[in-house]
């Protein structure tokens, strides 16, 4: 792989003469989810495939971007002095925030950089391909330039960037996970505060499965801004009448006893997830530490029929995808993950069924979406590195 980029990487840009080779995985939220902008707990894991980076400092301030992953884009160039936020799409906006965040926190960069990217992260899938570029180009700053900077740091202006560049008011889960990710383990995460622990993940004689919809976002975006503001109005209204911070800081049972606060049913329905979701995240933590497959498999289960009843972020592409895993023999549990009404499902799937469970619930999903879904059977990997 190394041979390979640093080849591509001296077609590109001449020579490779400075050159070195880095790492940033994606990640799966194993459960917890719409729970990291509401102050609860989110379960994610980085995975051992992700993006990887060839770069170099240059002597001037140029900056020269070539992703393998949109080859027929060419060489995009830029300059340290224009970075400006963009809205617009394309995917040098994501180096580039991480850079203008950097600037933005008081980091001199000296130099510009010619950057190569590849990624193994199936496109558009909802494994966060943007948030491991982002942490990926933080990780290569930190190296090149010295900056004293902890992965956990290369996390918040990863969401720096991406809420402040980028425009998407995205929470903590992706770029923390990814920058703090552990082999073997899933990081419990509590994003009030930012306190966290690893929980082994051993998973004997079964596997992560990801099922792709091939669903694109687009009105999704929209959708996640809505449900962020409608958790928002609730968290107000409570607020009322209990002492909280955030809808994460409710137990089910002061949250039934307070929820007449809540002065619309849709909206009681989305704090409601939250709520219920923060306290299934730890119960699925506890479940898994006790080796308790079965129950954790049944609290993702019960996670995506929240996210599906109550908090409404699924649709057609992503029940079928789990209500046909659901039927299967040896599927411990499944659910959406991600922000929802496309991208991907993760199932728990045990190792003698997995065969079956990709052409059953292909089969069937073509059959009833009309396209075809992609599958992935992922491994939990490290955090960002140089290779
Ligand atoms: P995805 O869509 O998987 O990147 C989004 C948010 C997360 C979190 C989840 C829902 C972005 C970039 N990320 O994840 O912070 O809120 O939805 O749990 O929007
Ligand atoms: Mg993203």
């Amino acid at each position: 792989m190394k041979e390979t980029l640093l080849k591509a990487f001296g077609e590109v840009y001449g020579d490779t003469e400075g050159a070195k080779v880095f790492f940033a995985p994606g990640r799966v939220n194993l459960i917890g989810e719409h729970t990291d902008y509401n102050g609860g707990h989110v379960f994610p894991c980085a995975l051992t495939i992700g993006t990887y980076g060839v770069a170099r400092v240059r002597k001037d301030k140029k900056l020269r971007f070539y992703s393998m992953n949109f080859g027929h884009l060419g060489v995009i160039e830029s300059g340290l002095d224009d970075l400006k936020p963009a809205k617009e799409a394309g995917w040098t906006n994501y180096p580039k925030g991480v850079m203008w965040a950097f600037k933005e926190k008081g980091y001199q960069i000296p130099f510009g950089l010619d950057i190569l990217l590849n990624g193994n992260i199936p496109n558009g899938s909802g494994l966060s391909s943007s948030a491991s570029v982002e942490v990926l180009t933080g990780y290569v700053l930190k190296e090149f330039f010295g900056f004293e900077v902890s992965n956990q740091d290369l996390a918040l202006i990863g969401q720096f960037s991406e809420n402040n560049f980028n425009g998407v008011n995205c929470g903590i889960m992706d770029q923390f996970a990814i920058a703090m990710g552990k082999k073997d383990h899933a990081i419990f995460l509590d994003t009030a505060d930012l306190s966290y622990t690893y929980a082994p993940v051993k998973l004997e004689g079964m596997k992560l499965v990801i099922a792709s919809s091939n669903k694109k976002r687009g009105l999704g975006d929209s959708k996640y801004n809505e449900r962020r503001d409608e958790c928002e109005m609730a968290l107000a209204e409570l607020q009322k009448v209990v002492d909280i911070n955030g809808l994460g800081d409710l137990t089910q049972e002061q949250f039934e006893a307070n929820k007449s606060a809540i002065k619309d049913i849709v909206r009681a329905k989305r704090a409601k997830h939250a709520v219920y979701e923060n306290q299934r995240t730890i119960k699925a933590v506890k479940a898994l530490e006790e080796n308790d497959i079965a129950q954790f498999g049944q609290l993702m289960n019960e996670s995506h029929i929240s996210l599906r009843d109550d908090y409404e972020v699924t649709g057609a592409e992503l029940d079928t995808l789990v209500e046909e895993a659901w039927k299967i023999d040896g599927v411990v549990g499944s659910r959406m993950t991600g922000a929802g009404f496309g991208g991907c499902t993760v199932s728990l799937v045990k190792d003698e069924a997995i065969d079956t469970f990709i052409s059953k619930v292909g089969e069937a999903y073509r059959r009833k979406i009309g396209y075809k879904a992609d599958f992935y059977v992922v491994e939990v990997g490290d955090g960002p590195r140089t290779l």
